[in-house]
């Protein structure tokens, strides 16, 4: 038989792969399959190949789950690469370019192997796929039995707390309001059912679990070394992703769930908010302060006090008489305003409240089995809930933006969309409650919230996006979400929720943003300063500024009620050692912009654990380790102290030597150093080999910076940083009007040589000069030379470095630093 006829059958139905599979072909047959099918045991498992490094694989009692997605993007899904099969006695093996599947036919045991033979994820020896019959009508609970190779480690889900790494851990995926959650809350406020296996011996592993439905990860808490995978209704639809490191499982999980899209630049400066500015006055003042203390910042929030009755969409005309002028002024000073848009709609017939009456008329709202609507009490007191499982829905949300757009809105805020509830022990709503899924790719049909809860607050953070983007089609959407699932960072940024003034929480942060990275969303932050609880002390606040401000997302946010944790609080001293963190995010935003792009092609976080970059660094993120620590990007290594509060001296080990300091710019020939805690002081370490492009400070990134490019240069191996700049607003860069640029750097006998590549895009910079500060330099140099000419520059012994100033270098270009014989 051809394999063109072959996989022509497979699309055609299972039943013939049902024969084969029962059959068995002799040893030697070989075929090519697009996808292929086995029965045993009562149930069917499909196993396709969407990559050459991607296995899907679906199974159901007596027929196959529906084969659609919320999280995976459909033109991955439904593309299938040949596998070539060949079949042992009851062994089949599937074979694309990469990976090697071996299904037991009669027991369904699955391994994938990788084309050296390494395991990629291997079933545990019984009961590794159980599908048990719900009870009177219930759904299917299933269950995924996996082997953890002992050298093995475990990381995603995103922002789940506990230690970086997920291995002993055992955590439930259910969208959940967890105020005030602690380090051993679960579940937390999203759903994302991504995991990373990295093994010390090299290779990685992805596995995403796209199921809505309530569902956990064991990672052999229950049962030593065994990975379980389950849930409580819906598919067993899981897809594993082979690379050869952790970054190539990153890139791939992109190209299945999608990459965030460039964020507006303003998204990455500093951002103060807090619960609630609750009047223009208050929100003035906090502007004017802002601007006064020369405190570079970008956005000022608006929490649920400035709408009347807490009623989304709409404004308090006492507390905001003029909301329009309110942001008109604050764009004025270079600040944009964000505003909160809950998704619960008050239930408030005839009282002139446009989302109530107009979704009523739609018939958007969700419905109790008998037909009646789903009321629920949240801070409009009684409401109704948009069912977002329809588009026609999302375009009705969407919609509802458009007053505040045309008031000047520059993002939106989507809270409480887990979703939650007042007043009941659930926290949610009924399970039974009825959403209807329209929506390309699935079956037309009802659904319960059973099936819907973790992926609503992901919709409704989407009926944000793509209606922002329907009423201003040229710039970029922000949306702030609160619950999301797999794939929901294509629509919106994200925040840990209501974390707690505590040190613990501070440490705590590091964790969950860095595994919120590894699982898609890159732009994460968590509220600086900390939600619930008694004031920060002082101190407090200060450090967690100062970590911030490496963060992707660096919002000052706090609960109502509290003392006030702006910059300033706490006085002169704390605020100076403030502002020149905040100011140092603002002097990197090019290097942060760049990384913000790589993320939107790549899938690659902005903040990254430490094993992202160095892989066999995996081995230490264990206690005592270096899970404490982060980067930002390829380059900056940030390492706080483990016990934050604690003065005690501490060790950072830095992975290999040569990295420099990036306060100070002097290169540490060690790999490790005793950093003894002081306030001033985030540790924070430049990788040999890199050059950060810099700005001169500005308040805000709606100012041009003044001045000259700065690019400082790190010798070392690999020695390459990027440029990548654009309007930061509009989409234009999309069709070309954007600047990306490499800049390399390398050194052979005497001679420092660094390298501009060729740029790309039409944008024009707002530089005319770059100044260059090369690190580690022995002494003056013999000569400089660009393009034959020999260059100025000014060597200083004291911090060894070398400045050089040139015209900016859009083209191909070489400067030859000759050192001294
Ligand atoms: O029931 O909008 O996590 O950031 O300030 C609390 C008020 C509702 C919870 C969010 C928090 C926000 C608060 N919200």
């Amino acid at each position: 038989m051809s394999a063109a006829r072959h996989s022509l059958a497979w699309v055609a139905g299972a039943a013939l792969a049902f024969i084969w599979a029962q059959r068995g072909l002799a040893a030697d047959s070989s075929n090519s399959v697009d996808r292929y099918r086995a029965s045993a045991q009562g149930l069917i498992v499909e196993i396709s190949a969407p990559r050459d490094d991607v296995i899907r694989v679906r199974a159901g009692r007596d027929r196959l789950p529906e084969d659609a997605s919320w999280a995976v993007l459909p033109a991955v899904r439904t593309h299938h690469q040949n596998m070539a099969l060949t079949q042992t006695g009851p062994t089949v093996q599937l074979r694309t370019a990469a990976l090697i599947v071996r299904l037991n036919t009669a027991t369904l045991e699955l391994e994938i192997d990788d084309a050296a033979g390494h395991v990629v994820l291997a079933d545990a020896s019984r009961r590794s796929l159980v599908i048990t019959p719900g009870a009177a009508g219930a759904p299917d609970s299933i269950e995924l039995r996996k082997k953890m190779p002992a050298d093995a480690h475990y990381f995603g889900l995103g922002d789940k707390t506990g230690p970086l790494d997920r291995r002993g851990g055992a955590f439930t995926l259910w969208n959940t309001d967890a105020s005030q959650f602690s380090e051993s809350t679960d579940p937390l406020y999203k759903s994302i059912p991504f995991m990373l296996g990295v093994a010390e011996t090299g290779g990685s592993v992805g596995v995403l679990f796209d199921n809505t439905w309530r569902s956990h990860f064991d990672f052999g808490k229950s049962e030593r070394d065994t990975l379980l995978i389950g849930a409580e209704g819906g598919p067993v639809d899981y897809y594993v992703l082979a690379g050869a490191g952790p970054k190539a499982v990153i890139e791939t999980y992109a190209e299945l769930t999608g990459t965030a899209p460039l964020a507006p630049l303003w998204a990455l400066g500093f951002q103060q908010s807090r619960y609630s500015y609750a009047t223009d006055a208050e929100a003035r003042a906090i502007a004017r302060r802002l601007r006064g203390d020369r405190i570079p910042a970008d956005v000022l929030y608006l929490d649920i006090d400035y709408q009347d009755r807490n009623r989304p969409f709409t404004v308090s005309s006492q507390a905001f008489p003029d909301l329009p002028g309110f942001i008109a002024d604050l764009g004025a000073m270079h600040l944009r305003t964000v505003l909160i848009t809950d998704l619960h709609i008050a239930r408030a017939p005839d009282e002139h409240y446009a989302p109530y009456d107009s979704g009523a008329a739609q018939g958007v709202f969700l419905e109790r089995p008998d037909g009646s609507p789903y009321v629920g009490k949240v801070w409009p007191g009684d409401s109704v809930f948009p069912d977002f499982s329809r588009t026609s829905v999302r375009e009705w949300w969407g919609g509802l933006y458009a007053d505040f757009v045309h008031a000047g809105a520059a993002g939106f805020w989507n809270d409480m969309n887990e979703p939650a509830l007042f007043d009941v022990r659930s926290k949610t709503m009924p399970l039974d409650t009825v959403h209807r899924i329209e929506e390309a790719g699935f079956e037309p049909r009802q659904a319960s919230h059973a099936e819907m809860h973790n992926v609503y607050g992901m919709l409704n953070s989407r009926a944000t996006y793509e209606g922002l983007l329907k009423l201003a089609p040229d710039r970029r959407p922000f949306v702030l979400t609160r619950a999301s699932y797999a794939g929901g960072q294509r629509y919106a940024a994200t925040w840990t929720g209501d974390n707690t003034s505590t040190w613990n929480h501070l440490r705590l942060s590091i964790a969950m943003l860095n595994n919120l990275g590894l699982s898609g969303f890159a732009y994460a932050g968590d509220d600086i300063g900390g939600f619930s609880g008694p004031g920060p002390s002082p101190e407090l606040l200060t450090r967690w500024i100062e970590i911030g401000a490496f963060n992707p997302i660096f919002r000052d946010h706090c609960e109502k009620g509290k003392t006030a944790q702006e910059p300033w609080v706490g006085g002169p001293i704390q605020e100076a050692i403030r502002r020149r963190y905040i100011e140092e995010r603002y002097r990197l935003m090019p290097y942060l912009y760049a990384l913000a792009e790589e993320n939107s092609r790549t899938g690659l976080p902005l903040m990254r654990p430490v094993f992202l970059e160095f892989p066999q660094q995996v081995a230490r993120t264990g206690p005592g380790g270096n899970a404490d620590q982060f980067m930002l990007g390829p380059d900056l290594l940030v390492t706080p102290a483990p016990i934050g509060e604690s003065p005690d001296p501490y060790l950072v080990s830095l992975p290999g030597s040569g990295w420099y300091d990036y306060w100070t710019g002097v290169r540490q020939n060690l790999a490790e150093v005793t950093e003894t805690p002081r306030l001033d002081r985030l540790p924070v370490w430049v990788r040999p080999g890199s050059i950060i492009p810099r700005e001169p400070l500005v308040q805000s990134t709606a100012e041009l910076p003044r001045g000259n490019l700065q690019l400082w240069v790190y010798p070392g191996p690999d020695c390459v940083g990027h440029l990548y700049v654009d309007d930061g607003v509009s989409l234009a860069y999309r069709s070309g009007d954007y600047l990306r640029q490499s800049i390399r750097c390398r050194t052979e006998e005497n001679v420092t040589i660094v390298e501009f590549d060729a740029r790309e895009g039409r944008y024009q910079p707002w530089w005319h000069e770059i100044e260059l500060t090369v690190h580690g330099v022995a002494g003056s140099p013999r000569r400089v030379v660009l393009a034959e000419h020999t260059v100025a520059s000014r060597f200083d012994a004291k911090t060894q470095t070398l400045h050089i100033r040139l015209p900016d270098q859009p083209g191909v270009s070489q400067l030859r630093i000759e050192a001294a014989p």
